[in-house]
């Protein structure tokens, strides 16, 4: 036990900001030992994975129950999705022998949802892991679609979980929110967020994307439609997932389980696949980026000092796209960004670099990575600049702020004491309730980091939201804060003020950090929607 102790204590001291990245320990039952880091493998030796797009299935059996679900007939699902969530062997690199990976109908990440607005879908998850199974994660999963406007029973809920021989019905029914046109969101992802496992559970491979279409981002560059954006689509609308990952001396996933501050791992992965290479048309692209976890924060920017165009923040678009030099990413954001590679010349290559260098507790310092460090590789390697796509100038206006509508505002604080890590001073209890919100009014919310070295990425289940203040700051036009967002970096002793409103649905839903570590112990509120 006293090496546990040791560990929480390094953890702490990672609080203040004194270590360097917090080594992962050997699997899960193994006392922690220091971690030698990962085999090396060489880079650019396999083309980035694209995770397929799902394939609706033609019937569900058992049938679904209807009354499960609120709302269930007036937005009844269009298409039905029925996974297998399963242990697979995965290769992360062809220099390293498979991993046993957790993976939505059996794929890491797992298939992609292309879901329509008006076109309701049921997703069924069938839990088929293993009971009995080697090293960290808990073979029980609850699935969030992160970022959905759906209701409680369908919102992935911590102790809503199923175990293996069961499933659950997850039904979201693809309206905007207060069904204000406003409201329409692009990039969301599924993920798993079971009760005290999360962490465990997304590094084993637990995550997928949700991509919705509309009318205007219908998913078609060559749409006649007039009002359509007409963004690069097809194979060239290309979402990916970063994770940092380490592996023990045979190759394996490495995780430690005592860990509860933050994990950094020394190897990059881009949809489950370390440091691929990308090869591209001389056009542009779209790149839904995802921070997929567990605690490192990015800073992306490419080599060649290009710019890219940021259309979104949190997947939802702004009201008109913003050229950056670089994207910031806390665990769960996510960005869409054009990369214009036409005036490259064939041969050419270009890193997407990370800049943000990070220990276990810190937020940014910024120090240049070498190549080495690169995440992602681009080749152009054909001449083809056919691009029939476009970059409107404008996207979608940010929903009405109204303060008139504001019934009630409340004050969370984040903070930590002994390597727990608390909201209000309390931990998480999935039965007590913290915030009653009246359905039909909006609320302000105050996030107060009351620690000087840790940030927080803090996620509103349920309903976006928009920031009012940044440390009593307003963002203002094409700053990339001035949007719609379901996740906000709380940097140390920061403090942030939202609008949001609460419609739709009741029942009961989390706010929590999303550094999972972090959430898992056990940085999180409940509130409940009520009449
Ligand atoms: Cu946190």
């Amino acid at each position: 036990m006293s090496s546990r102790r040791d560990l929480l204590r390094l953890g702490l001291a990672g609080a203040t900001g004194l270590m360097k990245p917090r080594a992962y320990g050997q699997l899960c039952s193994q006392p922690p030992v220091d971690f030698p880091g990962s085999p090396k493998v060489s880079p650019w030796a396999v083309p980035l994975p694209i995770p397929g797009i799902a394939e609706p299935a033609e019937r569900l059996d058992p049938v679904v129950e209807p009354g499960r679900h609120q709302r269930y007939s007036e937005f009844a699902p269009k298409k039905l999705y029925d996974f297998g969530v399963r242990q697979i062997q995965h290769r992360f690199h062809p220099e390293l022998p498979p991993s046993a990976v957790w993976g939505y109908a059996g794929t890491v990440p797992g298939p992609t949802i292309h879901a329509r607005y008006g076109e309701p879908v049921l997703v069924r998850m069938r839990n088929e892991l293993p009971a009995q199974h080697v090293g960290f994660g808990l073979p029980s999963i609850s699935t969030h679609l992160h970022n959905g406007h759906n209701a409680s029973e369908s919102d992935g809920y911590p102790s809503d979980f199923t175990d293996p021989g069961q499933y659950r019905d997850h039904h979201y029914p693809n309206f905007p929110a207060g069904h204000d046109p406003a409201e329409v969101m692009s990039t969301l992802w599924y993920h798993d967020h079971r009760e005290d496992f999360t962490a465990q559970n997304v590094v084993r491979g637990l995550t997928g994307f949700y991509l919705l279409f509309d009318e205007l981002d219908s998913g078609d560059e060559r749409d006649a439609n007039p009002k359509a954006f007409r963004l690069p689509s097809g194979a060239c609308d290309i979402p990916l997932i970063f994770h940092d990952r380490a592996f023990d001396r045979d190759g394996q996933m490495a995780y430690d389980v005592f860990n509860t501050a933050g994990i950094l791992g020394d190897r990059y992965t881009v949809n489950n696949a370390i440091q691929p290479y990308f090869q591209v048309a001389r056009r542009k692209y779209r790149f839904r980026l995802l921070n997929g976890g567990p605690s490192r924060f990015y800073r992306f920017e490419l080599s060649n000092g290009q710019r890219m165009v940021q259309l979104s923040n949190d997947g939802n678009m702004f009201p008109a796209p913003i050229a950056v030099q670089e994207v910031t990413l806390s665990p769960a954001e996510r960005a869409d960004v054009i990369i214009d590679f036409s005036n490259f010349r064939r041969g050419d290559q270009v890193f997407l670099l990370n800049r943000m260098e990070q220990t276990a507790g810190e937020g940014p310092t910024g120090r240049l990575m070498t190549p080495g460090d690169a995440v992602l590789r681009f080749d152009v390697v054909s001449d083809d600049r056919d691009d029939p796509s476009r970059i409107p100038e404008t996207l979608r206006p940010l929903p009405r702020v109204d303060m008139s509508e504001v019934k009630q505002e409340r004050l969370w604080r984040f903070d930590y004491l002994n390597n727990l890590w608390l909201v209000n001073g309390k931990l998480f209890d999935t039965t007590r309730l913290d915030a009653e919100v009246k359905q039909g009014s909006a609320e302000v919310w105050t996030f107060r980091n009351e620690g000087a070295t840790w940030s927080h990425p803090i996620h509103i289940h349920f309903e976006e939201f928009q920031i009012l203040s940044i440390n009593g700051v307003a963002p203002g036009p094409g700053d990339v804060n001035r949007s719609r967002k379901d996740t906000v970096r709380l940097g140390p002793n920061d403090e942030i003020k939202i609008f949001m409103r609460f419609r739709d649905f009741l029942g009961r839903y989390v706010m929590h950090c999303h550094n999972v570590l972090h959430e898992d112990h056990s940085m999180m509120i409940r509130f409940d929607v009520v009449p």
